[in-house]
């Protein structure tokens, strides 16, 4: 099983909102070849951690199936968020397009580009609850802990579902 993380929280190219910049974002993992579309969680409007002035996120999780080598992947990710105006400056900035690898099929990597699990993603509602939507037995391959396990131990992080306006 394959577990991908978006979230965007400024307009993208053309004007796009972020939650149709991320729907754009799942249209193109459908795409990535050598990889099955499995299902899409909802959409979640969320405040950005750590907390600052930044506009609330869309966030939501995808999941897919099949082999590829994490580096690979990664570069595939990495051209879907330039084709939607990512730049990078600061770590934990505001941006039109993030999406992360959080699981590839239960590997586990310390070396960076990517280090897998997702380093954070234990940490983060924002990944836990639509994780919880499109894989609610997934166990963390690190921590062997499940989804509702760790959700339940974490401090209280603003999560809503997504609604216009
Ligand atoms: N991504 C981050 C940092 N903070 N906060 C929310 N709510 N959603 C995100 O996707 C997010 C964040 C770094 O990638
Ligand atoms: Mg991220
Ligand atoms: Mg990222």
């Amino acid at each position: 099983m394959i577990l991908i993380a978006i979230g965007a929280n400024l307009p993208g190219p053309g004007g796009l909102t972020a939650l149709q910049t991320c729907e754009r974002a799942v249209e193109a993992l459908k795409k990535i070849p050598g990889l099955t579309f499995k299902s899409l969680s909802s959409w979640y409007r969320t405040a950005a951690i750590p907390a600052s002035e930044q506009p609330d996120y869309c966030n939501g999780v995808v999941r897919l199936e099949g082999e590829v080598a994490p580096a690979d992947l990664l570069a595939a990710l990495q051209d879907i968020e330039n084709t939607y105006g990512r730049t990078r400056s600061v770590k934990n900035a505001a941006r039109t397009l993030d999406i992360d690898i959080i699981d590839l099929n239960g590997a586990i990597r310390a070396i960076p580009n990517p280090i897998l699990p997702h380093p954070r993603a234990h940490l983060r509602a924002f990944v836990l609850r639509p994780i919880l939507d499109v894989a609610p037995s997934w166990i963390h391959p690190a921590f062997r802990r499940s989804v509702t396990s760790l959700l339940v131990d974490l401090p209280a992080q603003p999560i809503q579902p997504w609604s216009d306006g």
